[in-house]
């Protein structure tokens, strides 16, 4: 073999085709991902601030729990939380991308920002999570120069103030149509149509109504034909149907809300609470699946 220069940069330029994420979306089973957050910024004895420290130990128990991937975040939506910006949200991240990646973690980041979505891209995350569904400025672009797969999640209104008084004429074709506008705008910048994953954005500007209307129609989201990221775990709706006020004891109807989504059909349940969902979905798979394994 010659050492041509041509060949050699096109091998070391090839995308990383073994995507594992390609190889977890196409398992006959619905995905766990893990949540991860990296919030505060104390520093430990280690080397590494405080938070990534906790985070990195967070997520290798949440793997340990049967989670298929882990969703990253640095910046709290919260009503009312600071703004992080994304110097900081780099910052916080990056540590933890990179201990995560030498144990062959799938790695999902949570961001809205473009800059963050080029710098985690660069050091190896394979998912981009976004709730404003790459409508910032220049995301559209960075998701699509970096190759990698993303999530498009439905959103009404800011952070901020979006429960303040949330209004659909018809939530589920509004949340549709307006996946679908996303869907299109990814696709002109060159994302291709194998690396979306939509999501209806449970508790994102909606009432209690609209995020139960949203999941007994998830069928109307899946024949857009893309696979459906869903979250509920410990969300206020479950709150508001189970009287339960505080959130780390919503996990039982967290469960409930997560085995009706599998069923449903949506391929990633992100969650907090990783060994009793993997619990609940082998029991539920057991059930539903002919071929499950004993
Ligand atoms: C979701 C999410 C949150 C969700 C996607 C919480 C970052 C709020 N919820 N991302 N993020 N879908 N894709 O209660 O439902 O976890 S934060």
């Amino acid at each position: 073999m010659s050492a041509n220069p041509g060949e050699i940069l096109r091998n070391i330029a090839k995308p990383a085709d073994a995507s594992p994420l390609a190889a977890l979306l196409a398992l006959p089973r619905p995905l766990v991902m893990g949540i991860v957050n990296v919030t505060d910024d104390s520093f430990s004895g280690d080397g590494l601030k405080g938070d990534a420290t906790a985070a990195i130990a967070q997520a290798r128990a949440q793997i340990a729990a049967g989670a298929d991937l882990i969703d990253l975040g640095a910046e709290s939506t919260r009503p009312g939380a600071a703004p992080v910006s994304w110097r900081q949200e780099i910052e916080r991240l990056l540590p933890v991308i990179e201990a995560l990646r030498r144990e062959k973690t799938v790695i999902s980041i949570d961001t809205r920002h473009a800059a963050t979505m080029r710098a985690v891209a660069v050091s190896g995350a394979h998912l981009l999570n976004d709730i404003s569904a790459l409508e910032g400025e220049g995301s559209l672009e960075a998701a699509a120069k970096s190759g990698l797969p993303v999530v498009l999640m439905h959103m009404q209104g800011e952070p901020g103030s979006m429960q303040h008084s949330p209004q659909y004429d018809d939530v589920v074709r509004e949340v549709r149509d307006y996946l679908a506008r996303r869907i299109a705008a990814c696709r002109a910048a060159g994302i291709a149509r194998d690396k979306i994953v939509l999501d209806p954005g449970i508790g994102f500007g909606k009432t209690v109504a609209h995020n139960l209307s949203l999941l007994r129609r998830l069928d109307v989201l899946r024949a857009l034909g893309y696979p459906l990221l869903v979250g509920v775990s410990r969300k206020s709706f479950i709150g508001a149907l189970a009287r339960e006020p505080e959130a780390a004891r919503r996990v039982p109807g967290s469960l409930a809300a997560a085995l009706w989504a599998a069923q449903q059909g949506a391929k990633i349940l992100r969650v907090h609470d990783v060994a009793e969902t993997v619990q609940a979905l082998s029991v539920w798979r057991g059930i539903t699946s002919e071929s499950a394994q004993m």
